[in-house]
């Protein structure tokens, strides 16, 4: 009875509640995996955005939804940038495309180069002032309240769980976007006036694909190529 009392408040107090869960019988539950895999077999990483409008609110569900991802010590160490201002976006370009050419020209391996070939990608980012969003995902290395610095844990591991899931809900809702990673990102802390606790993780350019978007026709890997089932 102790034991179970003592199960009712964690020690700092958050009260525990039941959980919500919907129990599904294992027939559903095969469907529903099976309808889930098929539409995110359809996402694919888009290069070429259609300029249409999309409305904040539907931005802010995005973030609210990757929001939800889990995180070392509940810390919640993301901080999510939205920017569809047009003079902003055109500086984001244009700083990233510097980087890029960079990376392209000189930075990059010959192995890396030849491993992007077929990829078709280069350093010109257009599509970082077409889509309609920017949304560039900070990590947050520690927490600065004023005077008081707190630490964050598995802040890497946190927040590639909450792009993965903000990617697979832009997906879901019928939109498109990219894991765009120009290096070093340095310059989005400066565009964006982030502060020094927070480092640019990556960028996604959210829309809908342009009418005439083209993809490389890639396949993934086979389920005994990625898995190993004991
Ligand atoms: N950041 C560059 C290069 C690039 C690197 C990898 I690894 C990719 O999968 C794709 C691109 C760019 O965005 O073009």
């Amino acid at each position: 009875m102790a034991e179970q009392t003592k199960k009712i408040t964690s020690n700092e107090g958050f009260p525990f509640i039941s959980l919500h869960f919907d129990h599904q019988p294992i027939k559903k539950v095969l469907e529903a995996s099976n309808k889930f895999l098929h539409e995110m077999e359809l996402r694919r990483s888009v290069r070429h955005f259609s300029d249409k409008e999309i409305p904040k609110e539907v931005i802010e569900g995005l973030i609210k939804t990757a929001s939800t991802a889990p995180s070392g010590a509940n810390k919640q160490p993301w901080t999510f940038v939205a920017i569809s201002n047009p003079a902003i976006k055109a500086k984001i370009r244009a700083a990233a495309e510097q980087e890029e050419r960079e990376f392209y020209e000189n930075r990059a391996t010959e192995e890396w180069l030849s491993d992007l070939a077929p990829l078709g990608t280069d350093w010109s980012k257009p599509f970082l002032e077409t889509a309609p969003w920017l949304i560039v995902v900070f990590k947050q290395a520690y927490n600065q309240l004023e005077e008081t610095k707190s630490k964050n844990y598995y802040v890497q591991e946190s927040v590639g769980i909450a792009c993965g899931f903000l990617i697979a809900a832009i997906h879901q809702v019928g939109l498109a976007t990219l894991t765009h990673t120009p290096s070093p990102m340095n310059f989005l802390t400066e565009i964006l006036e982030r502060p020094s606790n927070e480092k640019p993780f990556l960028l996604l350019p959210v829309g809908y694909p342009a009418n005439e978007c083209i993809v490389p026709d890639i396949a993934r890997k086979e389920l005994d190529e990625v898995s190993v089932f004991i």
